[in-house]
């Protein structure tokens, strides 16, 4: 089928490695009793240049302190964000007034997240191998492969292993998305292409002087803006007086 989205990252050399197409929507799964709000803002991002839309999910809500949940729930202010616990089975309701069909939805997110073991509770029976996290906190790579699975609710969910190295395949609108707020400023700075460094004049970086903006997503900006595409085609440069490869 003609690809209408496609949920990528970076692979070896740059190349762009497909790992789902035609989803609706991305679940950035994040588990609740190790919460990274930055790799979840990185995920929202990938999601949004895969063409798709991004649900936050947080999982393990059976042990996640309040304080960090509502935390994470203000600062993606905009994005749906499903809190969620397949032991309570809370939010699970949600998820599947999301997951009806023609949806086909897609789960992204560390290894010992709890996906498969989301599938499993949405889908009523044991379908898929989950695994216990290690002693160190980190999961197992239970899950090896890609799998689709056809919901009671109506939609389709993909299951994944964790995937170990996020090299966001990302775009600057991807970016923009992510941090609607910082994009709305920049159109305020003085300057088109202000970095929101040290130039004069930057409304970004006076929003934060001035408590308007949180520091902590301008800094999560600025690292994904960081890991734009320029980046990777530096390595392609070879070295000084040798021709680039075809
Ligand atoms: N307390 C609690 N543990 C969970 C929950 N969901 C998953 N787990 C546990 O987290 C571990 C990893 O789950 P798994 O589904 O294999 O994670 P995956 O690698 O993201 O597919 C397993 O030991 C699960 O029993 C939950 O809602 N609450
Ligand atoms: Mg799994
Ligand atoms: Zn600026």
């Amino acid at each position: 089928m003609p690809r209408w989205s496609q949920l990528g990252r970076t692979g070896h050399g740059g190349a762009l490695q497909v790992l789902a197409a035609n989803v609706d929507i991305v679940c950035v799964v994040a588990p609740g009793d190790r919460l990274s709000l930055p790799r979840v803002e990185r995920e929202i991002t990938i999601a949004w240049a895969s063409g798709a839309r991004p649900v936050v999910v947080v999982t393990k809500l059976d042990r996640t302190r309040p304080a960090i949940a509502a935390e994470l729930v203000r600062r993606l202010e905009g994005v749906t964000c499903v809190l969620s616990s397949s032991q309570t089975g809370e939010g699970l309701d949600e998820l599947r007034s999301l997951l009806v069909a023609p949806v086909t939805a897609v789960l992204l997110g560390p290894s010992g997240a709890g996906k498969s073991t989301l599938v499993n509770a949405l889908v009523g029976e044991e379908r898929l191998a989950t695994g216990a996290v290690r002693a160190d906190g980190r999961g197992r790579h239970t899950t090896s492969a890609r799998r689709l699975v056809a919901l009671p609710s109506g939609g389709c969910l993909i299951d994944m292993p964790g995937v170990r190295t996020l090299a966001a395949a990302t775009t600057a609108g991807a970016v923009a998305r992510t941090f609607p707020e910082v994009d709305e400023l920049a159109q305020r700075c003085r300057f088109g292409d202000c970095a929101h460094e040290s130039e004069p004049g930057c409304a970004v970086r006076a929003a934060c002087d001035a408590g308007a903006l949180d520091p902590a997503r301008l800094a999560s900006f600025r690292r994904l803006r960081a890991e734009l595409v320029p980046e990777r085609r530096d390595r392609w440069r070879g070295r000084p007086g040798e021709p680039a490869p075809q």
